[in-house]
């Protein structure tokens, strides 16, 4: 009897402490509202390994922390241009496919991207494009075109990106220009866009992971957005659509990727491999709405994924899309263009 007791104490003890029966951890640092928490359960208990879960919200803020502490994360899900960008710094570790047998349902579109051409280095989690979701009792025609972000009718309606490529490279789309472009007047160009649209007392607020619920709540017309979280707020909000505008956008693919610092590679590669399970996939495709790289999974949610234009999106809008390139060091030109942007007085 006592030696009963004292073995569900020491049992309450391990739990309690956090070490379970566990193998270890694994550091995840992905985006905001980016992952169904009940996978992350699941995943604890099949493996027995425990995940620490960090944030971020643009790919700069991502890059900054990444450089100042590799060793702090095992498993990293930054966009095409970031992975091309930590390639060139030698910052990411090559990944052991046979340790991830589940990247077989990943669609071959998606293998051997540009950005790690000999796939090397990390698989793919969700893709997406950027657009502006709306709410259809609140503007007085469809919205079609970025032009409507800069329109006087919608004072104080419009949540803009606070991320800068996202919200500098809509304004080169809307300007004709590339979203990638490395000239100098281009830039500048859109900086006065932006900054005449904040004086016209346009934008209602800069920011991310917010403006999806505060959608869903009516509080703004028109909101550039990201296609998952904006598909998210449609779900709640019946009066909400979705459109990525005529004049073309962009259009990414987030990766899951481990750095070469990473002090948990093995429990990194069984969690990538875990969210290639296409049951997995599906249920966080279903959570957090973004589109899927996996084609079981994507075969599972039949119709009701495939006939979604936010999620599935007809090809000629695909074609009218870009994708972001790492432009090496013309960011801190970016970087600086937005930060005048952002404290440019409202008036
Ligand atoms: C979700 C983050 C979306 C990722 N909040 C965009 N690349």
């Amino acid at each position: 009897m006592k030696k009963a007791v004292f073995s569900l104490l020491v049992a309450l003890i391990l739990c309690v402490s956090g070490t379970g029966f566990a193998q270890g951890v694994v550091n995840v640092f992905n985006w905001e509202d980016y992952i169904n928490e009940d996978v992350l359960d699941m995943f604890e208990e099949e493996t027995g390994i425990k995940v620490n879960m960090m944030n971020f919200t643009t790919n700069e803020d991502m890059l900054v922390k990444f450089r100042n502490s590799p060793q702090s994360f095992d498993v990293v899900f930054p966009s095409d241009y970031a992975i091309e960008r930590l390639i060139s710094e030698d910052l990411l570790a090559e990944i052991d496919f046979a340790n991830v047998p589940n990247f077989s349902y990943i669609d071959e579109n998606l293998v051997n991207p540009d950005y790690d051409p000999e796939n090397k280095f990390s698989v793919p989690y969700m893709w997406g494009t950027v657009g502006i979701l709306y709410n259809t009792t609140m503007v007085s025609e469809p919205i079609t075109s970025w032009s409507s972000l800069f329109d006087p009718q919608y004072q104080k309606n419009v949540f803009m990106l606070d991320s800068a490529r996202d919200t500098i490279g809509v304004v080169l789309k809307y300007l004709g220009y590339s979203m990638n472009t490395r000239n100098p007047l281009e830039l500048y160009e859109a900086k006065d866009v932006l900054i005449k649209q904040k004086q016209d007392g346009i934008v209602k607020a800069y920011q991310v992971d917010e403006t999806k619920d505060k959608m869903v709540a009516g509080e703004a017309a028109l909101a550039v957005m990201w296609s998952g979280d904006a598909q998210y707020a449609i779900e709640l909000n019946p009066d909400l659509t979705y459109v990525v505008p005529e004049e073309g956008s962009n259009i990414w693919v987030d990766g899951m990727v481990i750095p070469k610092a990473a002090k948990n590679k093995e429990n990194a590669e069984a969690f990538i491999n875990f969210l290639c399970r296409p049951d997995i996939a599906m249920m966080n495709c279903e959570e957090i709405w973004y589109s899927s790289p996996n084609t079981a999974a994507v075969e599972m949610m039949g119709e009701d994924y495939t006939d979604n234009p936010t999620l599935n999106p007809p090809a000629d809008v695909v074609a009218n899309c870009e994708v972001f390139l790492d432009i090496q060091d013309f960011i801190q030109v970016y970087n600086t263009v937005w930060l005048e942007v952002k404290s440019a007085s409202a008036n």
